[in-house]
């Protein structure tokens, strides 16, 4: 049986147990505080990342991995697998899913297919988890890509900045000109169209943005549909368990999961930041 690895950059925020019960390799993006480079989660940890972004006066700054790692990991996996399929955080807000694709280009013995999650976190990691549960399962990462396309369609995440000045100052923000002033002193619902980050409602504070999502998802799960939801937080983690179990009890037929907003993530959306997203629970197997 031929076999297919899967790869992921770090921005999906797997835990280490989730990847390693699914063969998922990692690959991470860096994160720097002037003149020290970190790879995340290898090099430092998501509470020290916030610890040091609060006590450091240096903003800190990302970076997508080197062409050199993803060659060095594809070359690895190509030794044991025929494919290798890469899913990465959206090409719209981050040089990752490029290097990937010229790294890709310099490896024999393995076809190496991407797929560009248009997204970011464990909005991403729902694909990845199960692009790696159809690999075990056997299938072709042809068949799988298309499989992730379907998803696509059946995916959402809305998110809000606590600070929008982080987005601004690291040019992750589409359509900055109307975001000149008053609006960076507001809450607007973000989320991504045609791969980058837009605001989607301009709401003045925070509570409202919550509930602004919140009604998103209701449009999607008042019906009973089957769905995998995720709430993720930048330091929050009583507020993300809050709507977690506020998400759960509303919706029987939903399955709710928290997870985080990493240093590389985190350094774009400031801490308190909240997002959430979700896929078609059918799809997500
Ligand atoms: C790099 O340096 O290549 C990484 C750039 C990452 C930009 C992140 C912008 C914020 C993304 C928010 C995702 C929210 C998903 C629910």
């Amino acid at each position: 049986m031929s076999k297919t690895a899967i790869v992921t950059d770090s921005t999906s925020y797997i835990p280490s147990d989730i990847r390693n019960a699914h063969g998922i390799t990692m690959v991470p993006l860096n994160v720097m505080f002037g003149d020290e480079m970190y790879q995340e989660e290898t090099d430092i940890s998501t509470m020290e990342f916030y610890e040091k972004m609060k006590t450091t006066e240096a903003l800190p700054t990302t970076s997508q991995p080197s062409i050199g790692l993803f060659e060095e990991t594809f070359t690895r996996l190509a030794k044991t697998a025929d494919d290798i399929l890469v899913i990465t955080l959206s090409s719209g807000i981050s040089g990752t899913f490029e290097t990937a694709h010229s790294a890709a280009q310099m490896v024999e013995g393995a076809n190496v297919y991407l797929f560009d999650s248009e997204v970011s976190c464990y909005v991403q990691g729902f694909y990845v988890i199960t692009a790696a549960k159809l690999a075990e399962d056997g299938m072709k990462a042809k068949q799988i890509l298309s499989h992730l396309e379907k998803m696509k369609q059946r995916t959402r995440a809305y998110f809000m900045a606590d600070d929008l000045n982080h987005l601004h100052r690291g040019g992750r923000l589409n359509g900055a000109q109307m975001l000149v002033g008053s609006l960076l002193q507001v809450k607007p619902v973000l989320h991504f169209d045609d791969k980058k980050i837009v605001p989607y409602e301009k709401v003045r504070t925070a509570k409202k943005a919550i509930a602004k999502i919140l009604g998103l998802l209701h449009e999607d799960a008042k019906f009973g549909a089957a769905l995998d939801v995720v709430v993720i937080h930048a330091n929050r983690p009583e507020k993300a368990e809050e709507l977690k179990k506020y998400i759960k009890s509303k919706y029987p037929d939903v399955t709710v999961t928290t997870s985080h907003f990493g240093p590389v993530i985190g350094t774009h959306l400031g801490e308190g930041s909240l997002g959430i997203g979700w896929t078609d629970a059918d799809l997500a197997i």
